[in-house]
Order: structure tokens, then sequence, then C-alpha cells
């Protein structure tokens, strides 16, 4: 079979989906719609990937709701209301169940069915995907939308195991609920997840101690409630508000300001600043001057600018410096979205501990120990983030041409085509995959671009009788390239952050050398790049 001729005869279907989360589901609805056999593999019980995990208490949207919906079925954009400007989490999950119904795509979906791994046979040109209990499922080509972060990491301390109380991972919240009321609480972590956890329960419980290791730079969220009128008004403007999206870098409202950092005297800066903070969302940071994320001298004015912010709002001047970042910039890190984040270290029943100061030292029956002090716990939340982008894909037993594995292809940091394809992976295409623009982007407006440009090649395909698809060594070289170079222009490469692929609970990844695992050219350009290989018939694949 290396003639290009499809054998149906030898697949069970010809589209293995895995994963259902908003990458999925956009993957399922574009294959159905084309009348795809498709078979979508999810290891939980029902759909949402990432909104289905994650339901701590505070988990929202930092994305505007409205444009983190799909964009590409009017049906949904005409009957679905977001509720707030930034959805809540069990919000996001019913608009996720509710586009799967609409979109009838849950006949394809076969749930409580974990992957382990997927193999590559030459000889029929499929994949032989593996699924845990020993079944197996042949398809020609292999979509992955596992998430970026949806393999969580703890901390590797002693003890972890031995506590008698309720502790968990912030993915792993229980599905059912856990009453804090009247408990003594213990949040380990401090981003973007461990500031809407922590601002949400603080008033709840009995006691609550934030164990901060290193801080990051947080500025307001400002959500609100969208009535039915602002409803009406968001949906007659969805193809603007679209539009608006596609010509952002970061596939949001938010347009990066361009009149220049040094343009304007530090006194207009100043007042832009202020006009700045009190938006909501990311307009903070995505609307700001370019200069902030390349140039160190701007970065610093506007870090002190917000420094200042969080002076004002911390009551106790020491405990203010302990939670203003002195190792890195504002916005060098994911820049996490609060409410009422540094408000919390104003209540009488919440402790900052920092862990720079006193390290944790194990976690003990009772609760968490450090240098300094015994910690006496009820519950431990561990907001300790995730083996980002590349994790989900490292788990699992992706073997391509030859046996080669993918993770063993990546131990030195991922390599990839576009972030969608990989050389000597043939007919793998990844959805947020490591080096696509996912990471930097809003990401449903990212992932749209993603699948709309692999139904393009798998319509080519099809068009033609191909069979197999790879990109060249060379295509794939270049690639790594230009994703290591685009690191090179920004201030974020110095950072120790999942954007760069540290990950202090993982061994080998503590110190922040930087694994290229992120597109961050922005989306317009990212999209520019897809329209190109496209257009000049995949030129950068081998397709036979
Ligand atoms: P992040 O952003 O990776 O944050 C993890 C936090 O947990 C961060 O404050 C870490 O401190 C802290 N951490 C991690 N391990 C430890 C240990 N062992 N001890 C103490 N503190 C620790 O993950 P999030 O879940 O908050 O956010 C991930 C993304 O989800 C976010 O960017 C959004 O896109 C949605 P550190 O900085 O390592 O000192």
């Amino acid at each position: 079979m290396d003639d290009g001729r499809v054998d149906d005869a030898v697949t069970d279907t010809e589209v293995v989906v895995v994963g259902t989360g908003v990458s999925g589901l956009a993957a399922l609805h574009h294959l159905k719609a084309r009348g795809v056999d498709v078979v979508a593999l999810e290891r939980n019980p029902d759909v949402g990937g990432t909104w289905y995990h994650n339901r701590y208490p505070g988990c929202r949207f930092d994305s505007e709701s409205y444009t983190y919906g799909y964009s590409f079925s009017q049906e949904v954009l005409r009957e679905w209301h977001w509720k707030e400007r930034y959805s809540p989490q069990p919000e996001n999950l019913r608009y996720l169940r509710f586009v799967t119904e609409k979109l009838a795509l849950r006949d394809v979906i076969r749930f409580n069915t974990t992957v382990t791994g997927a193999h590559w046979e030459e000889s029929t040109r499929t994949w032989v995907v593996h699924i845990e209990g020993g079944r197996s499922i042949r398809s020609r080509f292999l979509m992955t939308c596992l998430g970026m972060l949806s393999t969580p990491t703890m901390p590797r301390v002693d003890g972890i195991d031995t506590f008698e109380g309720p502790s968990f991972h912030t993915f792993d919240w229980p599905k059912d609920g856990i009453d804090l009321r009247g408990k003594r609480v213990g949040v380990v972590g401090t981003g973007a997840t461990g500031v809407q956890a922590i601002a949400a329960i603080a008033p709840e419980v009995a006691s609550l101690t934030v164990f901060q290791r290193r801080p990051n730079w947080h500025t307001p969220l400002g959500n609100s409630e969208i009535t039915v009128e602002e409803m009406a008004e968001i949906r007659s403007r969805y193809d603007e508000i679209f539009a608006l999206c596609a010509v952002s870098p970061g596939g949001y409202v938010h347009q990066p300001d361009r009149r220049g950092f040094h343009s304007l005297t530090a006194e207009q800066r100043r007042r832009f600043w202020e006009e700045l903070y009190a938006q909501p969302g990311f307009a903070v940071w995505l609307a700001n001057f370019r200069e902030i994320f390349v140039d160190r001298e701007a970065n610093a004015e506007f870090s002190a600018f917000v420094a200042e912010k969080v002076r004002e709002r911390v009551h106790d001047p020491e405990l203010a410096e302990k939670l203003i970042p002195k190792d890195h910039g504002f916005g060098v890190q994911r820049v996490p979205l609060e409410t009422n984040y540094y408000e919390v270290y104003n209540r009488d029943n919440v402790r900052l501990v920092d862990l720079q100061q006193t390290p944790m030292v194990g976690v003990t029956l009772t609760g968490i120990k450090t240098t300094e002090e015994d910690f006496e716990l009820d519950v431990i939340v561990y907001a300790t983030g995730f083996d980002a982008i590349t994790g989900p894909y490292e788990q699992l037993d992706i073997r391509g041409v030859g046996g080669r594995l993918l993770k063993d292809k990546w131990v030195d940091g991922p390599e990839t085509y576009l972030g969608l394809l990989v050389r000597h992976f043939p007919n793998l295409l990844m959805v947020a995959g490591p080096q696509s623009s996912s990471s930097s982007v809003n990401f449903p407006r990212s992932i749209e671009a993603q699948v709309d440009w692999c139904m393009g090649l798998l319509d080519h395909l099809r068009r033609n009788g191909l069979t197999r698809l790879e990109p060249t060594a060379e295509a794939e070289r270049e690639w790594v390239a230009y994703v290591a170079h685009l690191y090179e222009k920004l201030l974020m490469r110095e950072a120790r952050s999942w954007f760069t692929g540290y990950n202090s609970n993982i061994p080998g990844r503590e110190h922040g050398q930087v694994r290229h695992v992120m597109f961050n050219g922005g989306q317009p350009k990212y999209r520019e790049i897809l329209d190109a290989v496209a257009s000049s018939d995949y030129r950068e694949l081998v397709l036979s």
C-alpha cells in the first residue's frame, strides 16, 4: 500500500480525534460536516476538557466570553447567551455541552476511553491507537486535541501522600464539590489558577494560608454581567468582533497601542496606564505599548506603575513588598487576572507564607511544614500548574516511522512543523500542539485557524487520492528555528514560566532553560503562514 491508494478495508475509521475539549469539538464538527468517518476518544465521562476538569471556585475566562465562543456556527452564535463578560467554569462547560448537542457531535464520541498510545504502521499507512484496557482502533489519520494544560504537576516534596485530610490539584477539584466553610485551608501556588481560587474561597473559610514561592504580576479582571439587551447588541456585532480578533496579535479585542512608548512623556504614559488599569481583561497587557514586551526600560517603568497599585491595595507595606515580583517584569510571564486578589491579604483570616524566605520542607499528616513553622490544615489545594503543552504528548506512547518515540524526539524541546505536524510521524495532526500559536493567543481563535487548515489539507488529500502526509526535514528545521528566533526578540525568553518550558516539579526543567514551546509571532502572522502553505499546495509536505 505505498502507491497512495486508500485501502479502507484496513481501517476502523478515517480519523480518530483524541480529546473533546474546545479543540476536539471544533475538529469533530468540521469532520462530521464533511461526512468524514470519525471517532472521538475521550477519557472523561463528558465533553469539555479543561472546562470539565477545572472546577475550583473562581475558575473563569480571562478572555472576553464572546470572543471565546466558536465563530463557525451561526446557530450557536444566535442562541447562546454569555451571561458574564468573563464567564465562569460551570457556564463554560454548559456552553460546550450546548454546542455538542446543537451540532450533534455526541454520537461519535466514546467516553471513558483513555488513549495510552498510538503506533504508526507504514505497511497499511494507518495509526493503531491503543486504549486503556487493551483495545485498539485503526485509523488513517490521528488528530490529537489533548489540550495544553491537561497534565497537572504536583510539588516534589516529602510526605505529599501522607496528609490525612483532603488534598488535590486544582485540575482535579472534587467533581461533586467540597464544603470549605469553617475549614483551615492551605493553597500552594499563586499563578492564574491560584489567584482565582484564593480570592474566591477566602471569604468562606475559617483560615486561608497561601504558600507563595515567586509572586506574579496580577491586574484586575473587571468582570460584569451581560444583560439580555447587551447580548443582543454583541450578537449584532459578532462579525466585527471576530474580525477585530483576527487582526490582533493576541486574538483578542485588544489592539496594541502603536504610538510608541518613547514618543510620549512619562506623564502621558502614566495617564494612559491609569486608563488601561481601569479597563477590563487583558487590555492592560495587550493594549499597552508594544515596547513593554521587548524593551527593558519600558517594561521596568510599567512594572513600577503596577507595583504602586499593589502597594495601594495591600494595607501592610511589608506584605505588599512580598507580593511584588522582583525577579521578572510585568507581562513576561502570563498575566493572571484577578478579582479582589490583593484585598484578600487585608483580611484577618488570610496569611501569606513566603516560601522564598521559609521554604517548604514537606507535607505532614496534619499540614505543611516549612523551615520555620508547622501549619495545621484541614484541606490542601495545590495550584501548582502543569506539564504544559508537551506534557500531554509525552505521557502517551506515540511511535512514528520505524518505531520512533515522540517523547525521544522532543527530549531537548519540541520539534514540529507549524505546531501541527511532526516529521517521522505521518498523518498526525496536532491541534493546539507545541509551537502552534495556541498558548500565545486567545485559545479558540487560534484553534479555529488550525482546524480549518487541517480540514483544507485533508480535503486536498482526498481530492487527489492521497493517503500519507509528512513535513519535509527542511520545513520542520526552518519552523523550529523560526520559533526559536521569535523568542529571542522577547523579554519573555528570560522568564521562568510555562511559556518557556519551566516547571520546578519536573526533573531537568527547574531552571528555566528555554524550551521553544510556543509560536510568538501573533495570530495574524500565524494565519498568514498557514494560508501561504495551503495555497502553495503544501509544498513543504511530502504527500503520497
Ligand atoms: P502556573 O502559572 O504554572 O503557576 C503555578 C504556581 O504554582 C506558581 O505560582 C508556582 O510558583 C507555584 N508552584 C509550583 N510548584 C510549586 C512548589 N513545588 N512549591 C511552591 N509553589 C509551587 O499554573 P496555573 O495553573 O496557575 O496557570 C496555568 C495556566 O492556566 C495559566 O497561565 C492560564 O493560561 C490558565 P513558581 O512560579 O514556580 O515559583
